[in-house]
């Protein structure tokens, strides 16, 4: 049963795929209902403090910042029920900037990203097996990143959707290889309801830096995770608390390039 092993109480039965039906939707939509409700009791929220949280939402929603916005709160609880649920490689935040369409690279071919002095070269390789250890041929390892001053390709200053992300698909012997460049820490903009309400809580709206995948194949569960640099700013300190151990790469480095090297295990669907 999907979230087994997390200790938070009695769980329904989530639907695994498609949409979820109508009493799922009850089930979950009132104990978050009941949930909020308590809250605003146990901190006796008053009517302007009820109001001014309402308009929080709604300048939340006119910048467009809703997915970020639960993404940041949110998106690792859902991927620890997920883990718990199905195992093989421990999956981490998908985050907002995913885009389903990244071009495809050949494998050992490149990502598209642009000639910046910042520029440090990165390889990002590996192989994607079962549980059993048997290689997946065909899988798509879908990958994307930030540019080297902190960006996402089709979302932020003009920069075009098929930079900064490709799809690679595993060879015979489940082994993917392309070159990009190495990302940069990303910060939440402070000029928006997100950034801001992260540091009107006492914190701050960095998160480390990372390279973002989402693995797929037939018959199996599709893991979304993040890999993390060790020792890199707010590793132990990200905003969205996406970091898991196993996540954090070791600094290797093979004639001048940064190699992220995953060997990535996914559960059968
Ligand atoms: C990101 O790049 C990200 O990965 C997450 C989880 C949230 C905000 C920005
Ligand atoms: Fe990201």
């Amino acid at each position: 049963m999907p979230g087994e092993g997390l200790d938070s109480g009695t769980r329904t039965r989530s639907v695994r795929s498609g949409e979820m039906s109508n009493n799922r939707i009850h089930a979950v939509v009132s104990d978050i209902v009941n949930g909020i409700r308590q809250v605003l009791v146990r901190h006796g929220v008053t009517f302007d403090e009820y109001r001014a949280g309402v308009m929080y939402a709604v300048k939340t929603g006119e910048a467009g910042e809703i997915p970020l916005m639960l993404d940041v709160f949110l998106n690792s609880t859902v991927s620890d029920i997920e883990n718990a649920a199905y195992g093989g490689t421990e999956g981490t935040i998908e985050g907002p900037y995913y885009l389903p369409n990244a071009p495809i690279i050949p494998n050992g071919g490149e990502i598209l990203t642009y000639d910046d002095d910042r520029n440090v070269p990165m390889v990002v390789r590996g192989t994607v097996k079962d549980l059993e250890g048997q290689p997946i041929a065909g899988a798509t390892v879908d990958i994307w990143h930030s540019t080297p001053d902190g960006y996402y390709g089709g979302i932020h200053n003009d920069i075009p959707a098929n930079y900064y992300r490709g799809k690679v698909l595993t060879d015979s012997e489940g082994r993917y290889f392309v070159r990009s460049t190495v990302p940069v820490p990303y910060k939440i903009p402070d000029q928006g309801p997100t950034g801001a309400l992260l540091e009107m809580m006492g914190g701050h709206s960095w998160r480390p830096a990372h390279v973002h995948f989402k693995v797929r194949a037939d018959g199996y569960h599709t893991l979304t995770t993040q890999s993390y640099f060790e020792q890199g700013d707010y590793v132990e300190d990200d905003c969205c608390n996406g970091v898991r151990p196993v996540q954090v790469k070791p600094d290797v480095r093979e004639n001048g390039e940064k190699v992220i090297e995953n060997d990535f295990q996914l559960a059968p669907d």
